[in-house]
């Protein structure tokens, strides 16, 4: 067999891209020391995958490998300041990707939309397509790395993302057009663009396709075999990428394609191998992706080797082996790591593991009986054997507590309608009651705190301290704003997710398992590596504080079971829904204590609910059904009067609408400022139950509101939705906001709030 990769992380071991373009951005260094970054991390990436027989090329981007695609088809929308047809420089990519601020001459630029790739933490850029898109061979990256490439003596594979994938991603300026008869006019630029590869000296390149992975209206899949027909160039192999999942019903679609050479996801699309070794045409090669590219456990080669050793018997040379995906979700190397617990270190692999992984296969393949090889196997024996019987995961009470669990459906034995008198006459908050999402600004003083403690340099008394006199200061401004329900404003807290990771059982941090997740932006996703529960109080002490200042109402705020899952690395040694029970109980023990303690309104936040939506949605109904039982599992247990509250952000949530009447809290709070509340037509047309808090203002821009701006935009929520079950906030939390940009929002919302319940008043 021989073994290549799909893709390497291309931000860098110690994310030196990252540093690299964000003092480009900042006018802190020049673009030749931009381009030198990138190429040093190239050149050290290829090198890393030197035992490989081909390496990836296209991998690398500057911000984004689908701007990247867009670029080099000229694709790119008109307010970049981009003159269609020609050349186009990594300054105008930027601008597609970060906008432009307010200038004088052109005025402002929005910058593209960004979304998330499939079932990922990853997002990309949405293309942008005009009413009569032209494509033009307009940016060479590609092109030069694969020279590159070559020069420095690796057998070079550029992986450009394939024609169907890359127009179902974009985006038509009117919804309702068929992004299919672009094909016609994209087909010769790609014509062109692997002409072009092929003169640089590649032999294969990799077509990603990966919405083989989801459902296909017919027309998308008739559209494939014309299309890679018309792509066949001489002296140019082609090998077409699925990953993701399985291939289902796109299968034959993907058997018959004219192309030298197929890639299947083999650990998410495993059950398919089979059916497709008996398909696949004499002398196409098959790739297979036997190392999982989504998470960092180390693969089980005895496993892995069972399912090869019949492939490889049977199309000897033809059979490739690769991780199932891009490396672009997992971290770099997993030797950098000293902090991680001595027993769990053997259980993972990173990138750099991974692809020592396919070397170890590949050898198991060729030689069997190799005293090397049966090294390797014997140590992966025994890493798999460690794991199988750690204390971490078997942990016999949280399992029986989940146990006990599952027949239950958790739904609050008393009906909102009557939850809702009694919290009002206990909470007695105005009509449109005012509250914020959760999180205040986090200073650079917070920060700084925070990163003193981690080191020992700052006593635990003293951090207390300092975050106690933030919850002060928070506490004081919210009275002063005259908001009706306040937050402590989670100063203490890094990051919503690994915040609460760090106090339950069952959580493993890296020092450098940073992955992309936009542009320069990473995420260090905790691991969860063995049974979770929670060790002690989390958030009770702040939340007791901040209540033991005021006599308004504060929030318990605290992160939900789905988006901790989300979040995170999650065992793949059990499935997802028992790992999130096992959350939900750990979360629904705080939100016990913190009902105990007094507070009486506590939000469980679920940003991700949305986002673990599975690819096909056949599969939606199940993970639907169990995600909606984790987030009540938290809050099953609470009395009457005590008032839940949930938020969503991300949105698109008409498609799931039923299931978020399913949570069932009192009140979920959502972004949609800049959908400009169009989700509220769908609210209306379930008849959304109980009470919401649609986001009246975008906190992601600096601009401050108007009133008249939030007057309108309730006005139009009260068409929908009676205005006794509306509430009053910002679209998310602040923390990424000034103290002064906060204040000054806050008092117009309050504002606006104060004027509105006037209207309605008189109305009434
Ligand atoms: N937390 C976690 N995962 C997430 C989000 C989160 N995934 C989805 C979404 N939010 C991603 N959004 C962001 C927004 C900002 C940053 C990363 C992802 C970011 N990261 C810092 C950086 O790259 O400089 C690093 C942050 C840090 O130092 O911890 O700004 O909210 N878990
Ligand atoms: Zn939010």
């Amino acid at each position: 067999a021989r073994i290549h990769n799909l893709g390497f992380p291309r931000i860098g071991a110690q994310r030196e891209l990252k540093f690299a373009l964000e003092n480009y951005w900042a006018g802190d260094s020049s673009l030749t020391d931009l381009q030198a970054t990138g190429r040093s991390l190239r050149a050290a990436h290829w090198q890393r995958q030197a035992g490989l027989d081909l390496v990836p090329v296209g991998d690398f981007a500057w911000y984004d490998q689908v701007l990247t695609m867009s670029a080099t088809l000229g694709v790119l929308p008109e307010r970049a300041g981009h003159t269609p047809g020609t050349a186009i420089d990594l300054d105008t990519l930027f601008r597609v990707a970060r906008g432009r601020a307010q200038n004088s001459c052109c005025g402002t630029n929005a910058a593209s939309e960004m979304t998330k790739w499939f079932d990922t933490n990853y997002h990309y850029l949405v293309p942008e397509f005009t009413e009569n898109q032209a494509f033009h061979l307009s940016y060479h990256q590609l092109i030069e790395e694969t020279r590159e490439a070559i020069a420095q003596g690796h057998n070079a594979k550029p992986v450009l993302i394939g024609p169907l994938t890359y127009l179902w991603l974009g985006k038509c300026a009117r919804p309702d057009a068929d992004k299919l008869l672009l094909l016609d006019d994209l087909i010769p630029v790609y014509r062109q663009l692997l002409q072009a590869l092929r003169d640089a000296g590649a032999e294969w390149v990799q077509m990603d396709e990966p919405i083989l992975s989801l459902d296909l209206p017919l027309p998308w899949q008739q559209a494939f075999e014309s299309t890679y027909h018309r792509l066949q160039i001489r002296g140019l192999q082609q090998l077409v990428a699925n990953y993701f999942g399985e291939l289902g019903n796109n299968l034959s679609v993907a058997l018959q394609l004219p192309v030298a050479g197929l890639h299947l996801d083999a650990v998410r699309g495993g059950v398919e191998i089979g059916r497709i070794v008996d398909r696949l045409s004499p002398h196409k090669i098959l790739s297979l992706g036997i190392v999982d590219g989504r998470n960092i456990w180390v693969t089980d080669l005895e496993a892995a080797l069972t399912v090869l050793r019949p492939v490889a018997e049977r199309l000897g040379d033809q059979l490739w082996l690769a991780p199932s995906c891009s490396l672009l979700h997992v971290p770099v190397d997993l030797t950098l790591e000293t902090a991680l617990p001595e027993d769990v270190q053997p259980w993972l692999a990173f990138a750099q593991q991974k692809l020592e992984e396919l070397v170890t296969l590949k050898a198991a393949l060729a030689e069997p009986h190799s005293p090397a090889v049966t090294e390797k196997l014997k140590i992966n024996r025994a890493a798999l054997a460690a794991r199988r019987t750690s204390a971490r995961i078997n942990q016999v009470d949280v399992q029986a507590r989940v146990q006990r669990l599952s027949s239950h459906n958790a739904f609050r034995p008393t009906k909102f309608a009557e939850r809702n008198k009694l919290q009002q006459a206990k909470f007695r908050l105005p009509l449109l009651p005012t509250t914020t999402i959760g999180s205040f600004p986090q200073t650079t003083e917070i920060r700084k705190a925070r990163r003193l403690h981690k080191q020992g340099k700052l006593s635990g008394r003293e951090y207390a301290q300092l975050m106690r006199a933030e919850i002060q200061h928070a506490i004081a401004v919210q009275e002063k704003l005259d908001l009706d329900v306040l937050v402590h404003g989670e100063a203490e807290r890094n990051d919503m997710v690994e915040y609460f990771g760090e106090q339950l059982t069952g959580f493993a941090f890296t020092q450098w398992g940073w992955v992309q997740s936009y542009g320069s932006r990473c995420v260090k996703p905790p691991i969860i590596v063995g049974d979770v529960a929670r060790k002690q109080p989390i958030t009770l002490e702040w939340a007791r504080y901040a209540q033991s200042l005021t006599r308004k109402p504060v929030k318990g705020m605290l992160t939900g079971p789905n988006t901790i899952l989300c979040w995170s690395f999650v065992r793949d040694d059990q499935p997802r829904s028992r790992t999130a029970q096992q959350l939900a109980l750990a979360i629904r023990d705080e939100v016990q204590d913190l009902e105990a303690a007094g507070i009486g309104i506590i939000q469980i936040d679920e940003p991700a609910l949305r986002e673990g939506l599975p690819l096909r949605k056949k599969d939606w109904t199940e993970y639907l059904a169990w995600a909606t039982h984790a987030f009540r599992v938290c809050c099953a247990e609470v009395a009457d009067t005590t008032q839940i509250h949930t938020h969503m952000c991300y949105a698109e949530f008409n498609d799931i609408m039923d299931s978020l009447i399913a949570l069932d809290a009192d009140v979920i709070t959502l972004e949609t400022s800049r959908s400009q509340m169009a989700l509220l037509d769908a609210f209306e047309q379930f008849t959304y139950p109980n009470q919401i808090g649609p986001g009246v203002y975008d906190i992601h821009s600096p601009n401050l509101p108007t009133v008249e701006w939030i007057a309108e935009l309730m006005h139009r929520a009260a068409e929908k939705i009676p205005p006794q079950q509306l509430w009053i906030n910002p679209d998310c939390g602040l923390k990424t906001r000034t103290w002064p940009e906060t204040e000054a929002a806050l008092k117009v919302m309050v504002r606006a709030a104060k004027k509105l319940r006037n209207e309605f008043q008189e109305q009434a």
